[in-house]
């Protein structure tokens, strides 16, 4: 069995999960960055790093600087992160990308608010939620059309006090994790966590980040603005779909998890967003 243990024989409290693709360019200073704010915050913690099939140098950066790197084999990037956080030892998760926009320095607010009881604590980049878009970290329909949008849709639907909701930054309970059960392989995961958490009744509160622009030299980003939102909102054979149609639907449909797969099951069989980025 794997013990829950580090090294010096503590048991381990967080776990902070990166998603990579290809990252060669970013994954040194974000790994470096993790484990300082480890040190700095005195936390038993370890550092994963998902590996998504790279064909660059990000594993072999990565296990150099002390990281765990898990390899995962199906694409996309809630594959990705959903194979990270399954082998993460930590009773917290903290995610974060690989790209260096998020800055893993600052993570000290997130683990107080996970000890203070919340199950989910979401990073908010948008000065809405109190964060800060560094000029050129995010393209301005995302931030003034898209994360908006999708945010004010969780607070009117579901009732989630947030401003940021697809926001790469978060900590949450490796409980919540197991308890949601996230079936959404690309990037609607990060919507899923948080509407699924929700009719679950998780506590959720977000903390003020900010956005850097990544470090990437050798490729741009990997979501695609339009592909991505379709498949969250509207693509029939998503399951974050469900979660939208339940919170729509009237208190009954809402009360338990019962009609909540029912919706997302009549979805596909895959039950993800497909396979892809
Ligand atoms: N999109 C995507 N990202 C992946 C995949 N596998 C791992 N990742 C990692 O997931 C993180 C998110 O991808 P990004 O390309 O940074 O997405 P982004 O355009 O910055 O999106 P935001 O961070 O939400 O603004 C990065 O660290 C990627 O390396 C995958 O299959 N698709
Ligand atoms: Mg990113």
């Amino acid at each position: 069995m794997i013990s829950d243990m580090d090294a010096s024989g503590d048991e381990i409290e967080l776990s902070i999960v990166i998603p990579c693709l290809n990252e060669a360019d970013t994954i040194g200073a974000v790994v470096g960055k993790a484990f300082a704010a480890i040190k700095a915050a005195g936390l038993a913690a370890e550092v994963i790093v998902a590996d998504n099939g790279s064909t660059d140098d990000s594993a072999q950066i990565a296990t150099a600087l002390g990281a765990r790197v898990v390899p995962v084999q199906r694409p996309g990037y809630g594959e990705a992160l959903m194979g990270g956080i399954n082998a993460a030892r930590g009773t917290y998760i903290i995610m974060g990308d690989a790209d260096d926009s998020y800055d893993f320095l600052s993570i000290r607010p997130f683990v107080e608010k996970l000890r203070a009881g919340h199950d989910i604590v979401m990073g908010c980049r948008l000065p809405s939620g109190g964060g800060t878009v560094m000029p050129g970290a995010m393209p301005p329909l995302h931030q003034y059309f898209g994360n908006p949008f999708f945010s004010a849709l969780a607070r009117w639907w579901f009732g989630v006090p947030i401003h940021d909701i697809n926001c790469g930054m978060r900590g949450f309970s490796k409980k919540l994790f197991e308890q949601v059960d996230p079936r959404c392989t690309g990037m609607e995961f990060a919507v899923e966590l948080v509407l699924k958490g929700s009719l679950q009744g998780a506590r959720i509160t977000e903390t003020p980040i900010t956005l850097h622009r990544d470090g990437r030299k050798a490729h741009v980003p990997h979501l695609r603005t339009f592909r991505d939102g379709w498949r969250t909102i509207v693509d029939p054979k998503n399951w974050t779909v469900g979660y939208v149609k339940v919170a729509t639907a009237g208190k009954e449909a809402r009360d338990g998890e019962e009609a909540t797969t029912a919706q997302c099951g009549v979805q596909g069989e895959s039950g993800g967003g497909g396979a892809a980025e």
